[in-house]
């Protein structure tokens, strides 16, 4: 397969454009150009993808209405059914999800004396850091500084932050980098030994750290190896995923209900701390997109979260990452990594025309796409009847020699190689596609939320990013405050004595959901995927 012929004009205006435009640079957007281009295009912006929570600590918060309808769902369990003196697995620190954020909780857990048990949902690993291509953020160089970073990450969130979490993300990210390569991380180097580092959209230095373009990959790797390293002091339980947390008659978080999926089983573990890691939600497909997330991404540790009384932050904002895969159709919505612009491929028309600076902030740059292919009308349209722009991929071998594509992106070269396009000779079709969900649940510094002995790291929390985060800094993310939810947790296992145990919340919940009129509702969390639903 290649293109079939009308792309393929396309493309050949692409490159009639190409010589000029190597010396063109697109002006990027006024601030007002901004907020009102995601007013208009962006999908947090369409008034019938919302609606708000009803129940709850953070109730009248608006969400994705498919996140909202599972928020508000009944538990798989009924309070008095299950014997909680039963105890499968008493351990000091419960991970839930094994992803990057939560290994590297266990690391540090175990480091600081804990004994841990990770439940994964699927296998240890399967998570969307291993899905993260472009690279991991951290100011390490002469000419940067976490202050710069601070800025960065601060504007790309339309300031929207939260400054602490902000603070410990750039603070940290030096050290989180050294860690990672200490622990056998292979990053990209120069000749001379010093760290290969590249532009991100919205980054006023280079600092992107990269291990090609599967950097996520090779932290999951080098992760989960460290942990398994470890057996004795971390217990590792596979297809067990949470399905709802246990309180104490303290009121205090003191572990969670495992389903074994193999075997239908349930699992009580009593710990004295209880970590989520759950990751994201993308594999909800808000309004219908396509999304890049791995398989698990379902947003389970929120309906957990939630049902105990955390509370929430930022979740009407979701990141629709600008460059997912268009065409073919068997690859539609999974990533192409934006270091493929951070390696200077611009975005063109179907005309070869250049409509937005190629390096705008994920959200500005997504809705310059989405208004070029819907009100302009100048997307390319595929066989199958979607539509996308090109990312004009030949553009860096000739910025930056030849080879250089098959090197810096060999991931991304066989993604689309699989289906007779070769990247390096010819562009590649994008549109949006659901990457992350930017806000979670409401974390402090620490690691620690708003409910006694129950802690947060990466993409379930909200709050570090604001509005919008910036490429790399959810690799970033995952080490930092998994770190620090690890070590903080450790801690706190050594404080403190559990009550008895108690799923009397579910009472509540169900008293609450009764009140307000919510009775014929799904049960959650809603474990994986179903694709018997058509997506659009
Ligand atoms: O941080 C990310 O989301 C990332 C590195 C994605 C990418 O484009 O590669």
């Amino acid at each position: 397969m290649s293109y079939p012929t009308h792309m393929s004009k396309s493309i050949q205006r692409v490159e009639a454009s190409r010589a000029t435009r190597l010396h063109e640079s697109f002006p990027m957007m006024l601030p007002d150009e901004k907020q009102s281009i995601l007013q208009e295009f962006h999908p947090d912006y369409r008034a019938e993808g919302m609606r708000e929570i009803r129940v709850g600590a953070s109730k009248g918060q608006r969400m994705p209405v498919e996140l909202a309808d599972l928020m508000e769902g009944a538990s798989h369990l009924t309070s008095g059914l299950l014997d909680l003196e039963q105890i499968d697995y008493d351990t000091d620190v419960l991970i839930i999800g094994g992803g990057g954020a939560g290994s590297s909780a266990a690391l540090l857990a175990r480091e600081n004396g804990a004994r841990v048990t990770i439940a994964n949902k699927l296998r240890h690993g399967d998570a969307n850091t291993m899905m993260a291509q472009g690279g991991i953020q951290a100011a390490d160089k002469a000419s940067d500084s976490p202050a710069i970073h601070y800025l960065d990450v601060f504007g790309g969130g339309h300031f929207c932050n939260d400054p602490d979490l902000v603070e410990a993300l750039v603070k940290d990210a030096p050290s989180a980098i050294k860690w990672l390569e200490e622990l056998g991380c292979m990053f990209d180097k120069e000749p001379d030994g010093t760290m290969t580092t590249i532009h991100g959209g919205g980054t006023s230095r280079k600092r992107m750290h990269s291990a090609r373009d599967y950097s996520g990959a090779e932290i999951m790797r080098t992760l989960r190896d460290e942990v398994r390293s470890y057996p004795d002091e971390i217990t590792v339980l596979e297809f067990s995923p949470a399905i709802e947390l246990i309180l104490d008659d303290k009121g205090q978080v003191a572990g969670a209900i495992l389903l074994n999926i193999e075997t239908g089983e349930h699992l009580v573990v009593r710990a004295k701390c209880t970590i989520l890691a759950t990751g994201g939600s993308g594999r909800l497909h808000y309004q219908g997109y396509p999304t890049t997330n791995h398989y698990g991404a379902t947003g389970d540790g929120l309906v957990l979260a939630y049902r105990v009384g955390a509370i929430l932050a930022l979740l009407d904002t979701m990141q629709y990452h600008p460059t997912g895969a268009a065409y073919p159709e068997q690859i539609v919505g999974l990533l192409v990594t934006e270091k493929v612009r951070g390696l200077g491929a611009q975005v063109c028309n179907v005309d070869g025309l250049q409509f937005v600076h190629p390096r705008e902030t994920r959200d500005v740059e997504s809705s310059a796409i989405i208004r070029e292919c819907s009100e302009r009308a100048r997307g390319v349209a595929t066989p199958s009847g979607m539509t996308g722009v090109w990312l004009d991929s030949p553009m860096i071998d000739i910025l930056h020699g030849s080879g250089t594509t098959e090197k810096a992106l060999p991931a991304m070269v066989r993604q689309f190689g699989r289906f007779g396009i070769d990247m390096a000779k010819e562009p590649i079709l994008v549109y949006p596609t659901l990457h992350y969900q930017n806000g979670g649940l409401r974390l402090r510094p620490d690691g620690s939320t708003d409910i006694p002995n129950l802690f947060a790291a990466g993409e379930i929390s909200g709050g570090v990013h604001g509005r919008n985060r910036l490429m790399g800094n959810s690799l970033l993310e995952i080490t930092v405050f998994g770190r620090r939810a690890g070590r903080a947790a450790a801690q706190r296992a050594r404080e403190i004595s559990l009550g008895r145990l108690t799923l009397s919340h579910l009472d509540s919940w169900e008293r609450e959901l009764a009140e307000v009129g919510i009775d014929d509702t799904v049960k959650s969390p809603v474990l994986l995927p179903d694709y018997r639903r058509q997506l659009r």
